[in-house]
């Protein structure tokens, strides 16, 4: 299961405020009370839509706010509402307050609506203030103002197809080609660092979700390199795609590098070497890489692994990869159960348990352990209580004394889990 989590700022429309003003015309000085009502503000209204199936979209626009009611006029003018804003979400996706965690909505079917955020009220003009006693009154009401929230999105997924291997062997560049994510390519290791999703829709209207997962290094079953994390997610996937580098542009065998990383598999759950996995062989517009498909072949598929010879890049062999993919979830057991995401620890001994510091690239330092994990989990580093614990936290453990151990300066990235920030002292 894959957690799909976006946090937004979600904003209702403020009421437009009445108005004061007083009739006027020729020969007419002192006319009654004619001002406008304020016009009621726009609602923030979530709507399940059944085209979406991941919650990428926000990730490139994350404030949404609704318009404000515009302020009553002269002459009884009554101001505009102001347009409600809809929030497309897809079917299954719950809404949280950011702060409280508390679920403020549940989106489950196609189409159903949930208005989070009502517009403002409009306020009502001077108008509505005359009595008999007071008829030229100087007071009109205000627009009343609108909630905001940040709100989490929180959609769970089960991702059909994973894709692994060794970092930098072309992983995210499959994923952007077969579907509409849009992941980080770049050509150094851990360019992804949380798994990025996406569905591929086949041919013949069938479609699944794949996850692009970060890649894997030796010693990943051990937890070298986040590995535990990763093979997490490796874990809550049917079928891998098992992506190599047949160029060996890195100098190492491919072959040697398939074997290698089956072995991680095996050894953090030997189970995951039944699931069925095809073998990838990328980056085959390289001309070096020839060579190496015939001894990927000549191994692996004596072994019972079909290797697909393609170019991510250029999009060479992707639809024959793809269609291979959706044959073997079609013959997949629809029953199988994943294990949990987390355990239950005790938050306070689980505080305690060692953390491991790797400085996984010049200037980028990445903390790891089951304590600092959950505490990332149960901190929101976005209040300034949070942060103050988070800070407290980091020295009381000897992360901050580790990492300078470790040669870190101002200014460099460390990462924890999500949370990716500048060492500053
Ligand atoms: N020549 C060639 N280069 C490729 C191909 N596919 C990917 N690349 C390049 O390989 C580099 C790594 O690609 P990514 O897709 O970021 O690799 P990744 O497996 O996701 O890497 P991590 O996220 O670090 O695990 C980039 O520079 C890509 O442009 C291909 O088919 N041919
Ligand atoms: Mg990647």
């Amino acid at each position: 299961m894959f957690v799909d989590r976006v946090k937004i700022h979600v904003k209702g429309g403020n009421g437009g405020n009445g108005m004061v003003s007083f009739y006027r015309a020729k020969y007419i000085t002192h006319g009654g009370p004619d001002g406008g009502d304020g016009g009621k503000g726009g609602s923030v209204i979530f709507v399940g839509d059944e085209s979406m199936n991941t919650l990428m979209d926000f990730r490139y626009k994350r404030h949404f706010k609704a318009e404000n009611g515009e302020d009553g006029g002269k002459r009884n003018c009554f101001g505009k509402d102001g347009e409600d804003v809809i929030i497309k979400v897809p079917v299954g996706t719950v809404i949280r307050e950011a702060n409280s965690g508390k679920i403020m909505a549940d989106i489950a079917t196609a189409g159903e609506q949930k208005v989070l955020i009502r517009g403002g009220r409009g306020g009502k003009g001077n108008q509505h203030f005359a009595t008999p006693t007071r008829q030229a009154p100087r007071y009109a009401e205000q627009g009343q103002v609108a909630k905001e929230y940040d709100v989490i999105l929180e959609l769970k997924l089960i991702a059909d197809v994973g894709l692994i291997g060794f970092p930098n062997v072309g992983k995210s560049t499959l994923l952007s080609m077969v579907t509409n994510a849009n992941p980080k390519i770049a050509n150094y290791h851990f360019t992804t660092l949380s798994p990025n999703l996406g569905v591929v829709k086949g041919r013949h209207g069938d479609t699944f979700v794949l996850a692009d997962i970060p890649g894997l290094v030796e010693g990943a079953s051990e937890g070298v390199g986040l590995g535990h994390e990763f093979l997490r997610h490796v874990e809550r996937t049917k079928v891998f795609i098992h992506v190599v580098d047949a160029a060996g542009i890195e100098g190492d065998d491919p072959v040697e590098n398939v074997r290698k990383i089956n072995q991680e598999l095996a050894a953090y759950n030997p189970e995951l070497l039944k699931r069925p996995q095809v073998i990838a062989a990328n980056k085959m517009d390289i001309p070096q890489a020839e060579e190496n498909l015939l001894r990927l072949k000549e191994t692996y598929e004596k072994e019972g692994f079909a290797v697909y010879p393609i170019s991510a890049a250029t999009n060479r062999g992707l639809d024959e990869l793809l269609q291979a993919v959706a044959e073997l979830l079609k013959h997949y057991p629809e029953d199988i159960i994943f294990a949990e995401e987390y355990e239950e620890y005790d938050e306070v001994e689980v505080g305690r348990e060692p953390f491991t510091i790797e400085e996984v690239d010049e200037h980028y330092f990445v903390v790891s352990g089951v304590g600092v994990e959950k505490m990332i989990g149960y901190t929101n580093i976005d209040t300034e209580k949070g942060f103050a614990f988070f800070q407290r936290y980091l020295k009381e453990r000897g992360i901050i004394e580790a990492l300078e151990a470790k040669g870190i300066q101002q200014g460099d990235t460390v990462r924890i889990y999500d949370l990716e920030f500048e060492f500053w002292k």
